[in-house]
């Protein structure tokens, strides 16, 4: 079987609608097709400031979230990355093949780097992308499910693998991106030109809210001054997000809603999707909860993922160092 890997930061504490439209959904579904590793990447998360207990919480969080959602630990290897330290280690022999300008040219280092509000920028915010590169290819990934945002670090970490393979001997996989069609970027919905981002609080759907706030927040999402419900990103964004959303939420098509919304107004697809959004995460909230019920039986999850993480990663890092030239511990 093709393997399948990809990371989820814990530091939001509650997943939103991109992070299940642009990559989640998928990480479910390459379940059956694919050898699957799932990882809550805390490693990712300290490099911007992070309160230590916070930061312990949001992994459980972020574990319990996964599960409820329909990661199977029987049928994937989910675990968190700061308990694989091969991640670490082959992100310093990446790092160290990366060049300064390339790692300046991510965008989203530049966007998160240029905040204002962000006061420290850490070296650790520039190497992400090596260590994101090192998450993937320890475990000579072939897919990685993303949204349409890591699109560039994706194609860095393919670089990195081409590089290293090309001096050193082929080692790596080269992994290609698995970015869905119609969800690759879910928009803000507040500011439909921008993604939905966890930055921005009132735009964002995040499925551990209460469920009728988000519901609130889809009912006073931006749209435009007309009244015809019609995809059109271009000059109708707001609606076409709300469109793209109500689609992957129920799979009926684009087209199938626009006939079905004929003649109706905006605040009737914005109340019914209001009511998609509750009815999915309402139960979702429930199973959230009976997994944190048992922190128990949540960390013996996380052990047995790391273990069987940590059987892969060490042989692929092993063949690393030895390949780059670093002797062999005795
Ligand atoms: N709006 C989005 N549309 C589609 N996919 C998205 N992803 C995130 N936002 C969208 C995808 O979710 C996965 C996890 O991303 P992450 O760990 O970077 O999550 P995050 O940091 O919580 O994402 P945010 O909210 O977008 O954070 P900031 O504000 O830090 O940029 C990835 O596969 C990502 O593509």
């Amino acid at each position: 079987r093709p393997r399948v890997f990809s990371g989820i930061q814990p530091t939001a504490g509650s997943f939103h609608l991109g992070n299940y439209l642009g990559a989640l959904r998928n990480w479910i579904t390459m379940q059956d097709t694919h050898d699957a590793f799932y990882c809550v990447v805390d490693l990712h998360s300290i490099t911007v400031a992070m309160d230590p207990e916070e930061l312990r919480n949001n992994t459980r969080y972020a574990a319990a979230q996964l599960l409820a959602m329909g990661i199977d630990p029987e049928r994937s290897t989910l675990f968190v990355q700061s308990h694989v330290a091969e991640h670490a280690q082959l992100s310093w022999v990446l790092e160290c093949m990366t060049g300064f300008g390339e790692a300046g040219r991510m965008t989203q280092f530049k966007d998160k780097s240029s905040r204002q509000e962000e006061e420290h920028v850490s070296v650790g915010l520039f190497t992400y992308p090596a260590l994101m590169a090192a998450d993937i290819l320890l475990y000579r990934t072939d897919a990685v499910p993303v949204g349409e945002d890591q699109r560039q670090h994706l194609e860095l970490s393919r670089t990195l693998a081409q590089r290293f393979n090309s001096r050193f001997g082929s080692i790596f996989v080269v992994p290609d991106a698995h970015i869905p069609q119609d969800t690759a970027k879910i928009f803000d919905l507040q500011a439909p030109g921008s993604k939905m981002s966890k930055s921005v609080p009132s735009g964002v759907v995040e499925f551990m809210e209460d469920p009728k706030r988000s519901a609130k927040k889809i009912r006073s999402a931006v749209t435009d001054n007309e009244r015809e419900i019609r995809y059109d990103p271009d000059d109708k964004p707001g609606i076409s997000n709300l469109l793209v959303i109500y689609s992957a939420m129920t799979g009926r098509s684009i087209a199938e809603l626009e006939s079905d919304y004929e003649g109706h107004g905006y605040g009737d697809l914005k109340k019914n999707l209001g009511e998609v959004i509750v009815d999915f995460v309402t139960p979702f909230q429930t199973r959230v909860q009976e997994y944190l019920d048992d922190p128990v039986e949540l960390d013996k999850i996380l052990r047995r993922g790391a273990e069987r993480a940590r059987t892969t990663a060490s042989e692929t890092l092993r063949t690393v160092f030895d390949r780059v030239g670093f002797l062999p511990p005795a």
